[in-house]
């Protein structure tokens, strides 16, 4: 295929790696794992493994408190490992990206360790240090200003021995790192091109864009209320998305542009709104991010069609013909199978879920298990609990270990994820029946319906890159839109009951611009649908996919 670039038409698989295959038995996914089950997804058809970090870390925050930027954590092998890894995966035209933390680092970091030192360190200003405000009565240092960390508790840590607090928009073991400083962006660069020197495809950047925060550290305004953790709510308008983030993208571009092959950069941008979004690539220029994500498609959390069309059409027509990027599943949120399925039809929501995925014109991008249909199996009890969202403000916030168990390999011991006596999380208790071995050997599994998108989209020149059009478009129930053909290709029509009533739906082509002769159903979750051969009233069942 000559159409673009390969991360056009990538279908990328985020691996959390301490939960996808331990392959030495201490209870515990690591790089060795990955490799060997390489076989499995380039059968599925993906094309792009996101791991999560796997640097030297503490793993306060499982890998995103990064103390060695040019290194493997031991826990997950060595960089021969790795490399061995880059070098098998690219065998089956599998590309890896990396997950970058350029926001902050661990506070293990040798640069944070020298920062911390004094205040007259080469280091002090790689962090955001600042005065107290002052002392009150009891002589306890007041916080520079009311900023609240997103993981619960003042944004600001005090250090007794030089006396200033530093920010950390996470964990208090998480210390920002400040952008203001042009040595911040070299170093960080330098890591960059580590990488990218090893042959990686690309970058997920993590939480970019809370890179700068205001110069002045002007109070927030309270939004009201309180948050989980009990703090009181702050808008976040002086801490995220600040303006001068955008220089520090396009110069990353820049760089990352020097290499051969179409390096990617996708970025982990929630964003307030499509405007917002359509900066991050660098709007009609497309000289920032090629693919920050879309998080308003695949966090809408309930199937409600008008939302869904809305925000689907924008991310065609507002982003200056830019490549969108739709999110369901990933290790921050409960999966989607529980944020979308009503309990009584979650098999077939997951099917609608799957074909939004593979039928927008969105690069495609899944978490290990969605796959399958893994759920959220939120730990019960506090003791339990390995995140430290979760520990902090468990009960009302029971943390993101629910989306991380084990993946479910087979109905052995552990899923056949671990050989070990105790895995680092619990394997989900219904890996008996819900498991890639079973799903294989089960033709009508989700499993197989991933597959056949999977493979559909990778093919198809229509699903490739037909244009894309909403249909029946006052329709609160059904979600109905087209692919139109390319260079002879058919167009495709797609329609997602979104109810579990029947619908009946009329689909006006003319509406389109397109002119329908013959209809061929090419893939439904629904026997009676198979034979369908006009666009005229069609019934679909409840949360049928046709
Ligand atoms: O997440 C950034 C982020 O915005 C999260 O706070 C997210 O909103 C939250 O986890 C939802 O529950 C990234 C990583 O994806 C996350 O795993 C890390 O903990 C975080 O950065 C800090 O590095
Ligand atoms: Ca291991």
């Amino acid at each position: 295929h000559s159409d673009g670039p390969w991360w056009k038409h990538a279908v990328i698989y985020e691996i959390y790696p301490r939960s996808f295959q331990d392959s030495n038995g201490d209870g515990i996914g690591d790089l060795n794992g990955i490799t060997s089950r390489l076989d499995y997804l380039h059968s599925l058809g993906i094309t792009a493994i996101w791991l999560s970090p796997i640097y030297p870390s503490p793993q306060v925050d499982f890998g995103y408190d990064i103390s060695d930027y040019e290194n493997i954590d031991s826990q997950y092998g060595t960089l021969a490992d790795f490399d061995r890894l880059v070098a098998e995966a690219k065998k089956r035209d599998i590309r890896v990206i990396m997950d970058m933390v350029m926001n902050h680092t661990s506070d293990q970091h040798k640069w944070f360790l020298e920062s911390e030192s004094s205040r007259d360190n080469a280091k002090r200003d790689w962090y955001v240090w600042r005065d107290p405000k002052g002392y009150d009565t009891k002589g306890k240092p007041i916080p520079p200003n009311n900023w609240i960390s997103v993981f619960g508790g003042s944004a600001w840590q005090w250090d007794p021995k030089t006396k200033q607090f530093y920010y950390h928009e996470f964990y208090k073991q998480q210390p920002d790192l400040n952008w203001r400083n042009p040595e911040v962006e070299k170093a960080m660069f330098n890591t960059v091109k580590f990488w990218l020197d090893r042959g990686v495809a690309g970058f997920r950047l993590d939480a970019v864009p809370t890179l700068f925060e205001d110069e002045k550290l002007r109070d927030e305004p309270l939004t009201g209320g309180t948050n989980a953790f009990g703090d009181p709510n702050v808008s976040d308008i002086y801490t995220n998305n600040l303006p001068e983030v955008h220089d520090v993208m396009r110069r990353l571009r820049a760089l990352v542009n020097q290499y051969p092959g179409d390096r990617v950069l996708i970025g982990e941008t929630y964003l307030p709104s499509v405007a917002e979004l359509d900066k991050w690539y660098g709007g009609a220029k497309h000289d920032e991010l090629q693919l920050p994500m879309d998080m308003q498609v695949g966090m809408i959390n309930k199937l409600d069609a008008s939302l869904f069309r809305t925000r689907i059409a924008q991310a065609e027509t507002r982003i200056d013909g830019n490549q969108p990027l739709f999110v369901f599943d990933n290790h921050d949120n409960p999966r989607s199978w529980d944020r979308y399925g009503d309990g009584a039809h979650d098999a077939a929501t997951a099917r609608i879920i799957a074909t939004m995925l593979f039928t927008t014109r969105s690069t495609a991008l899944m978490y290990y298990g969605q796959e399958i249909g893994m759920v959220t199996s939120t730990p019960t009890r506090k003791e339990d609990v390995k995140d430290p969202i979760g520990i902090r403000g468990w009960p009302k916030e029971k943390g993101r270990d629910g989306e991380r168990t084990p993946m479910q390999w087979n109905d052995t011991k552990n899923a056949g994820f671990s050989t070990a006596d105790t895995t680092w999380l619990p394997v989900a208790s219904d890996y008996t029946t819900v498991n890639v071995q079973t799903e294989q050997e089960t033709p009508d599994s989700l499993l197989h319906w991933y597959e056949r998108l999977i493979a559909m989209r990778r093919n198809d020149p229509t699903l490739r890159d037909g244009a894309s059009a909403m249909l029946d478009k006052n329709n609160p129930s059904v979600l109905s839109y087209i692919r139109k053909g390319v260079n002879g290709s058919p167009s495709i029509v797609v329609a997602l009951n979104f109810t579990a009533q029947p619908q009946t739906i009329s689909l006006d082509m003319q509406e389109a611009g397109v002119k329908a002769t013959t209809v061929k159903t090419l893939l439904t979750n629904e026997p009676s649908l198979e034979q369908t051969n006009s666009l005229n009233k069609i019934t679909l069942p409840p949360f049928a996919s046709w």
